[in-house]
């Protein structure tokens, strides 16, 4: 899939809002990346947002549905998933991607979706918001969960 035809969703006012950042803790210099980045964006939209860190991908969908159960509008969920020669990675990669479309849906709640799945670490490390990279998915996933709740929050009004 390329990045190309991408929107610019830039930094929608989501005063008011709070926003979980759920972020699995594998290969943690992509992760730290991603989560700079999508705490810039939030800080940047106004929103007020915590974070946790979960073991792995695997475990975002669970921990996304507490933290949406709690009272969260909307999560941020990080995650890096780089393939390796067993099939782990598709089933990684299809339990978490799954996981949090089943959350976001029946929550009716917006789930940005940072989850990284890479052949290499240099594909992550360009996508990752680093000084060097071409890529802010981190940021990217925060500014659509944020526009997304606003929108939900106009629509329910
Ligand atoms: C087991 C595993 C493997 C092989 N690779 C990754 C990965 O690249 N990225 C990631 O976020 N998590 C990985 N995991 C861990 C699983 O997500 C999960 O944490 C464990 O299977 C424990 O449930």
């Amino acid at each position: 899939m390329s990045g190309a035809g991408a929107p610019e969703i830039a930094h929608t006012d989501g005063t008011g809002l709070t926003v979980t950042i759920v972020a699995a803790q594998w290969h943690e210099r992509i992760a730290t990346g991603l989560l700079e980045g999508a705490r810039r964006a939030l800080t940047a939209s106004n929103v007020e947002f915590t974070e946790v860190r979960v073991p792995g991908s695997f475990e975002l969908a669970v921990v996304a549905k507490a933290a949406l159960e709690g009272g969260a509008d909307a999560v941020v969920a990080l995650g890096v998933i780089i393939r390796g020669g067993t099939p782990h990675f598709e089933y990684v990669a299809d339990a978490a991607t799954s996981g949090l479309t089943q959350v976001s849906v029946t929550s009716g709640k917006p789930i940005g979706f940072g989850l990284l799945t890479l052949d290499d670490e240099q594909q992550g490390l360009d996508r990752a918001g680093l000084p060097d990279s071409t890529e802010d998915k981190g940021a990217e996933a925060a500014e659509a969960a944020v526009a997304t709740a606003v929108l939900l929050r106009s629509i329910r009004v």
